[in-house]
């Protein structure tokens, strides 16, 4: 493990072309939904970050081939009754998704499995998701009431619940989803605000039938999934840092190719909008079941805006360098109703004000969200920490591009989670 890291100094602009790596949702769920089929899925442009590494990683020890080429993965598919014993225990790593989705499939499987994870995904509330899978008369057990791993899973028939989340989060939705599938009867689940909709995308793709109307998606369960061929779009949660960068980084002028523009994700192309930003979208088209396009963004004059309600499912993962956008903006920014942020893989609201109050952004959290005061606020150098959270580390990274001094990154290895050629891509764009 890398303790620390000297980030790129200040530079001169970003210009050139980089094709953004896989969507890391969607990796995840060509894995699992092919795990589940009959047949053979074959995934291009798969992720290969860690977190679908630990998915892989899950399924081989429940007994399925995969097999990783480069960025093409192979999955040949068990059906829906498939999968075995694992008689390891399966390790999530860092992954929330890994860990809530597969929740959903173990509860109907017919054996029992153990979930473990790293430190931070040992803080990282599961009732949301054992909590309705209970209802459908699954058998979970944790720490603390069974809402943390180490989990135990004895998987057991389930029944079909209609099911009314708290919260907007797809991980939520997808886990009752995939529960649906093996219950008896038809199952939905409806949500506060729309959350992304990958899931509900690939199983169709899959050959499942899946009802939405409004906020509610309904799955009847005793499907059965048939093998496809998936090309994963770019992950726009991806794109986001560079679209930022190209954004406050004086003589700039960057193109990021193959970007997921799926309506669901990309509140955060509505922001930068919003604020302002010379931001062109080119070459729309579908790739499978998702939209992709080419995004060229130039340097901007930019201005605060208020983020709160239906957008912020649509761009949670994109707060942490909105936030850095926001400094370079003149005006107020204020981001509301994010208490979501609090739940990833660290307190986001926490380390974002943190780290960037050290390098001088006028920032405050609030109980579910922060007020940034920008106006081109200098950055200074220092010493920041990723807290081993992938997405405050980019985050802090783009920052150095236009940071007066230097800055050392702490624990900058959790980058690749979902970005393994993050810096390489940096230095590619760099002047
Ligand atoms: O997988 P994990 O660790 O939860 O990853 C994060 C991220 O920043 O990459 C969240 F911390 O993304 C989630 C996202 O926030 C991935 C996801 C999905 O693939 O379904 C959904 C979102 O989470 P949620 O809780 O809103 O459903």
């Amino acid at each position: 493990m890398t303790k620390s890291t000297k980030l790129p100094q200040k530079v001169k602009g970003l210009s050139g072309s980089i094709v953004i790596p896989g969507d890391k949702s969607i990796s995840h769920r060509g894995v699992m939904f092919g795990s589940l089929a009959n047949g053979t899925t074959e995934i291009k442009n798969f992720l290969t970050g860690e977190d679908c590494l630990s998915t892989i990683d899950c399924f081989r020890k429940m007994g399925v081939d995969i097999t990783v080429t480069d960025d093409v993965v192979v999955v040949q598919g068990k059906g829906m009754d498939g999968l075995v014993e694992p008689s390891k225990i399966l390790d999530v790593g860092n992954s929330g998704t890994t860990t809530r989705l597969m929740l959903g499939i173990l509860a109907g499987s017919s054996f029992h499995s153990c979930i473990i994870g790293d430190d931070s995904i040992a803080k990282r509330p599961m009732n949301r998701v054992t909590a309705p899978l209970r209802m459908m008369g699954a058998e979970i057990d944790g720490r603390k009431e069974g809402g943390f791993t180490p989990l135990a899973v004895r998987g057991t028939k389930l029944q079909a619940i209609d099911y009314v989340s708290p919260v907007a989060s797809a991980q939520v939705k997808s886990a009752v989803l995939l529960a649906g599938l093996n219950a008896n009867g038809t199952t939905s689940v409806t949500e506060p605000a729309k959350s992304r909709d990958h899931t509900e995308r690939m199983l169709r793709a899959f050959g499942c039938e899946v009802e939405e109307s409004g906020l509610r998606v309904s799955i009847k369960g005793g499907q059965t999934l048939s093998a496809t061929k998936i090309v994963v779009p770019g992950d726009i949660s991806s794109a986001a840092f560079f679209l930022v960068a190209g954004a406050i980084t004086p003589n700039s002028s960057i193109t990021l190719k193959d970007v997921g523009m799926n309506p669901t994700r990309t509140g955060i192309i509505d922001i930068l909008t919003g604020m302002g930003a010379d931001l062109i979208v080119e070459n729309e088209r579908t790739v499978n079941f998702e939209p992709v396009a080419d995004l060229t963004i130039s340097t901007s004059d930019l201005k605060g805006i208020e983020i709160s309600g239906e957008i912020i499912p649509r761009l949670i993962d994109e707060i942490p360098v909105i936030a850095l956008l926001a400094s370079q903006a003149s005006g107020q920014t204020v981001i509301k109703d994010a208490s979501e942020l609090k739940v990833k893989e660290t307190n986001r609201i926490d380390t974002v004000v943190n780290e960037l109050s050290k390098l001088g952004v006028n920032i405050q959290s609030t109980d579910d969200g922060m007020v940034i005061t920008g106006s081109a606020t200098p950055l200074s150098g220092g010493q920041v920490s990723s807290y081993g959270d992938h997405r405050i580390g980019m985050m802090l990274a783009v920052a150095s591009l236009i940071a007066d001094g230097d800055l050392t990154l702490d624990d900058p290895d959790a980058i690749a989670v979902s970005y393994p050629t993050f810096f390489e891509h940096l230095k590619e764009l760099s002047l």
